[in-house]
């Protein structure tokens, strides 16, 4: 029987309400399966910070490379600078603990209306994670002064750049028979980092010569994220820009609730963290409307990363029926469910797959 421990963060706003439907499914798998889990808890965020002026202790990393997998919920408050909670909490671990890989999956469920008019959404945004525009290289000069100047550098390495598209690659093959890889730049105006990606995504693609391949910009890709979206399979770009895409392409899916997410290191040499692509959500909090959705197929997520793709297989199988069956359903998709009530569903068509 495997045994993993899940280190579980369920951090801000409706990271909590979301991550423990996501528990309640994975309880479930181990009642039903040869799994069990050993959850530890850790109430890091923004209510630490508020009583101990850090996002999570500095010994946090360490502590956390004791685990199998990371189960992430959300993190932002509206009585917090977002610099300060994202780099103090989700950024030191994607960095931390290499998971240079942000693989975030889009699917356009049937039954789920989007806000376009009869796409066909079944795409990949494979985002870097670890350096480029995030690498927080940069500072203030003459702070609070009429001449204060700010500057922020993008780095570019050539390890991080080769690594996260050879990855893109090997998930289009992975998808596909006729595979298709769609690289994002800005390479007319960022005439450094960006132009050294495409030369190096260049460089890899004749690895592959039976991918087919194609380069945006990045005002392209946005745009015909909108009018084209059946015809993106797998996207590979920078870390800000695949945050951009794949915010674009959860929500013509048709729900942010939708769209789970997982930050790999591929490598396995520290635990990988999955979480849903949408955030603390403060306008929704303590409603009891968050949809668990994404965050349930994030914890499949975790499971297919930890070699148990056929638990993943029967979350995604649960996830269609619940959406087919449209009994059951958080306002986000047109019904008048709490997000228990949602959770509990999946939990019952689950125990019958
Ligand atoms: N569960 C994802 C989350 O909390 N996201 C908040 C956020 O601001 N994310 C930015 C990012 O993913 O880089």
């Amino acid at each position: 029987m495997n045994t993993y421990s899940i280190a579980v963060i369920p951090g801000d706003g409706i990271g909590s309400e979301v991550i423990d439907e996501g528990i309640k499914v994975l309880k479930l798998l181990e009642e039903q399966e040869e799994v069990t889990f050993q959850f530890e808890y850790f109430d890091w965020g923004s209510d630490y910070y508020r009583a101990n002026g850090l996002m999570m202790p500095e010994s946090g990393l360490e502590s956390l490379k004791n685990f199998d997998a990371i189960y992430f919920g959300a993190v932002g408050d509206p009585e917090i600078p977002d610099h300060i909670t994202l780099n103090g909490l989700l950024i030191p671990m994607r960095k931390g603990l290499d998971q240079y890989v942000c693989l975030r999956p889009n699917i356009l469920f049937p039954g789920v209306v989007s806000p376009l008019v009869n796409p066909n959404v079944d795409l990949v945004v494979v985002r870097e994670n670890t350096e480029g525009e995030y690498a927080s290289v940069g500072g203030n000069f003459k702070p609070d002064t009429e001449d204060e100047v700010a500057i922020q550098t993008a780095i570019f390495t050539r390890k991080g750049t080769e690594r996260i598209i050879r990855y893109a690659f090997e998930v289009a093959i992975s998808r596909s028979k006729t595979p298709k890889l769609t690289s994002v730049t800005k390479s007319n105006a960022q005439r450094y980092g960006m132009v050294f990606w495409d030369k190096v995504f260049q460089e890899v693609a004749s690895e592959y010569p039976n991918v087919e391949t194609e380069s945006l910009l990045v005002d392209a890709a946005c745009m015909d994220l909108i009018r084209r979206p059946s015809e993106f399979d797998v996207i590979v770009g920078s870390n800000l820009f695949g945050d951009i895409l794949s915010d674009i392409a959860a929500v013509i899916t048709g729900s942010m609730g939708l769209a789970p997410s997982a930050n790999i290191n591929p490598e396995k040499q520290f635990p990988s963290l999955f979480e849903p692509v949408h955030g603390s959500a403060p306008d929704i909090v303590g409603k009891n409307i968050s949809n668990p959705i994404a965050a349930v197929l994030s914890a499949g997520m975790m499971l297919r990363h930890l070699g148990e793709s056929e638990l993943d297989e029967k979350i995604i199988r649960s996830v269609y029926q619940l959406i087919e069956d449209k009994k059951v359903l958080t306002p986000d998709l047109g019904g008048t469910a709490s997000t228990q009530q949602l959770g509990d569903e999946l939990v019952s068509i689950l125990s019958r797959i």
